[in-house]
């Protein structure tokens, strides 16, 4: 199965995607996505300039010798770009692998270990109110977990919610230049949150589970303090309480709470999650298949996680395409130490012209159609149509100027 062409796509079907084709010389093909939020075009002609080059006549069945040829063979080892060209080489290796074999990815990873993948959605708004009455609408579908997110009193525009100009919070930049700058006080958020989920419990009671995305803004004592005040409203996880860098950050937190820990959509490899798996300071592994390595890289970690108690909630937002989703459906349905899987939606309207994908949503799980491959199409003219748009992740800064963690 000789590897004869590689194309790369970036496509803005709403949101910017990166998109890698692998062809064989028997015409059969493996799509991959590489899509990092912010530099799409890095990715792209790291794919195009340095990565397709070497795969022209590789064996694409050799899916780990070619991981191992772009991981140590860079000599740069690890980082966001070059993670992310071999995790879309490897989704679509492993796509490909199917499609030879006739099976779908979950298959060649070792079969099925559950009937679906169990989701949690997310809720925002503006008010408590309006943030519970978003997360009813979800638990009145069938869904079993919801993450609340709301806007901090004093704080206009911040935290998970849109302000008046956006359409979508996700797809928020698509018309700006440069990242939007929003505000922040660790004051004011961890004097309000408490309140959230204990009017959350108040209304739903315990037949629903509720998560919380700190997104990287305190440091560990305020995590701590954080956990401590929400053990009351017994979380699923707490999410990225701090920011990711320092692994023995959520060691701290450890120490003062029993509220469960959940961190990783930035990390790239193993490497960056070794620490606090090992230690146990974490409950949760968030690493995505687009940005760790593809399905080979996180296969990795979620086995190694399995040894320290450690479950999995693989990275699920808009800026993921439908084939890192994919991916994650297909390790979701078989790895043992399975945790949760964050489900914002795998497309939309414009999206659903580019890419047709196997999964749908039932009851807050999402279950998976028996397509040889990850089951994932591509419509490249439909791709065409919608050429990339420069767009940034927003900025924060606290109120007297300083740069602090979005
Ligand atoms: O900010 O995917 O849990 N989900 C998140 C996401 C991330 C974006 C970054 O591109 O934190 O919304
Ligand atoms: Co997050």
């Amino acid at each position: 199965m000789k590897i004869q062409d590689v194309k790369v796509f970036v496509a803005s079907p709403g949101r910017n995607f990166v998109t890698l084709k692998i062809i064989t010389e028997e015409g059969l093909y493996g799509l991959g996505d590489a899509t990092v939020n912010g530099r799409e075009l890095a990715v792209a002609a790291y794919l195009k300039d340095h990565v397709a080059p070497c795969l022209i006549g590789k064996d694409a069945h050799n899916i780990e010798d070619i991981w191992q040829y772009l991981y140590r063979g860079v000599y740069w080892r690890k980082g966001p770009i070059n993670m992310a060209a071999i995790g879309a080489v490897d989704m679509a290796l492993w796509d490909l692998k199917g499609k030879a074999a006739g099976l779908p990815v979950y298959q060649l990873l070792g079969g099925r270990s559950r009937k679906g993948v169990t989701l949690y959605a997310h809720a925002q708004g503006a008010t408590i109110e309006e943030t519970l009455g978003a997360a009813q609408v979800w638990i009145d579908k069938g869904f079993k977990a919801v993450r609340l997110q709301c806007a901090i009193p004093g704080l206009e525009g911040t935290y998970g919610v849109k302000t008046k100009e956006q359409k979508d919070y996700f797809a928020m930049q698509s018309k700006r230049y440069l990242p939007p700058e929003e505000p922040w006080s660790t004051a004011k958020y961890l004097n309000f949150i408490p309140d959230l989920f204990k009017a959350a419990r108040e209304r739903f009671g315990d037949s629903v589970e509720l998560l919380h995305d700190v997104h990287h803004r305190l440091t560990p004592i305020e995590a701590a303090r954080l956990g401590k005040a929400l053990e009351p409203y017994h979380l699923f996880f707490l999410e990225d309480a701090v920011a990711a860098e320092n692994q023995e950050s959520c060691a701290v937190i450890r120490q003062h709470t029993t509220t469960p820990l959940a961190i990783g959509e930035i990390y790239n490899t193993i490497w960056d999650c070794k620490g606090m798996i090992e230690n146990q300071s974490i409950d949760y592994i968030r690493v995505a298949a687009t940005h760790a390595g593809g399905i080979s890289g996180v296969r990795r970690i979620a086995d190694y996680a399995g040894l320290f108690h450690v479950r999995t909630a693989f990275h699920g937002p808009p800026d993921i395409s439908p084939i890192g989703h994919a991916a994650h459906m297909h390790l979701g349905l078989w790895v043992p130490n399975f945790g949760i899987q964050e489900f914002v939606r795998f497309g939309t309207e414009v999206s659903d012209r580019v890419f047709s994908y196997p999964m749908r949503v039932e009851d807050g799980m999402a279950l998976l159609e028996d397509k040889p491959g990850l089951g994932v199409d591509f419509n490249e003219d439909e791709a065409d149509l919608h050429p990339y748009k420069r767009s940034y992740l927003p900025v924060s800064r606290l109120e007297d100027g300083t740069l602090w963690n979005w």
